[in-house]
């Protein structure tokens, strides 16, 4: 099926879910270059609109809303949602009944190219001595990747059913710098990120793409040849952190951090209600 993308065209209006949040605020700044006009929505107010932007407080668990926001887009940037691990009953909404309501509006609203920040934990089962790419099955490690994983799942139906693009990025890490050791392989920079999105709205097909959000870091467990299509060619690397990181205590031979891809994802919970 054909996609009915315009996100290569300008100009190119985008629209960022999660803009309060930690990457939403780095991506506001770094992809103003990208946009003819960025929507900024949150769920928590996000700072005043600026120069070429919008804000619209939205939650993605309002399906009315939703298609409210989506109306007018050229392309949408999914960084909206729950982050970390938390207990399914507060995942539902924002995650996954959340990024249902995103594609259903980009049906309804002809929006053909979604980035879906998605994440290392729709893998973080394998073990930090396996090597994978992009078909590998994948092993969600909790709530939080198992939504993710219905994400990845929606982009691939939508794709298939409607021609709607997407960039699933399975971010490993993006912070400033690398927190821990594990990091070290998992560290996505800001910068490095900001060149993802980019490629993802730019490649001519994309159809649902699939690529490990991660710098060029000496040891790695992801295979990105699946993606070359992309030209994604990172510019950052974790090694010039490497000695302020090795400073911390080594990790337990047990401990998750130390053996698998999700790291400390792999043990949180159960969430037992009383
Ligand atoms: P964050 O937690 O700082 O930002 C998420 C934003 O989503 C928050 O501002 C929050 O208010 C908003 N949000 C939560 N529930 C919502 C709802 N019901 N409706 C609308 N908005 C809602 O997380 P961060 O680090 O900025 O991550 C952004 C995205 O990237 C998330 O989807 C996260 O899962 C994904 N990701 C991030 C990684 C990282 O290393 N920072 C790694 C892997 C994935
Ligand atoms: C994620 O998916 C989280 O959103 C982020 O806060 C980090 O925990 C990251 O994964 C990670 O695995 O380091």
């Amino acid at each position: 099926m054909t996609a009915s993308s315009n996100a290569t065209a300008s100009p190119r209006r985008i629209l960022l879910t999660g803009a309060a949040g930690g990457l939403g605020k780095v991506l506001r700044q770094t992809l103003k270059p990208y946009a003819s006009l960025l929507r900024l929505s949150d769920i928590v107010e996000p700072q005043a609109p600026g120069e070429n932007e919008e804000v619209v407080v939205c939650d993605l668990a309002d399906k009315a809303a939703v298609d409210q926001m989506v109306k007018g887009m050229d392309a949408i940037l999914h960084f909206g949602g729950v982050s970390v691990e938390r207990p399914f009953e507060e995942i539902l909404g924002p995650n996954i009944s959340g990024t249902y309501h995103i594609y259903e509006a980009a049906r309804r609203h002809k929006v053909g190219r979604v980035i879906f920040a998605s994440s290392n934990h729709v893998i973080g089962f394998y073990k930090q001595t396996e090597t994978i790419d992009a078909l590998a099955p994948r092993r969600p490690d909790g709530y939080y990747g198992l939504s993710k994983s219905y994400g990845e799942d929606l982009a691939t139906f939508y794709f298939d059913r409607y021609g709607i693009e997407t960039l699933s990025i399975r971010i490993g890490s993006s912070f400033p710098e690398p927190q821990n050791r594990r990091m070290l392989s998992t560290w996505l920079s800001y910068d490095d990120l900001t060149q993802l999105i980019v490629k993802g709205l730019d490649a001519p097909e994309l159809g649902h793409t699939v690529v490990f959000g991660m710098s060029d870091n000496p040891h790695v467990w992801w295979d990105n040849r699946l993606a070359a299509h992309l030209g994604y060619e990172p510019q950052d690397s974790s090694e010039r952190f490497r000695a302020k990181v090795e400073e911390q205590p080594q990790p337990a031979a047990d401990d998750p951090a130390a053996l698998y891809h999700g790291g400390a994802f792999v043990a949180q919970g159960p969430f037992e209600e009383v």
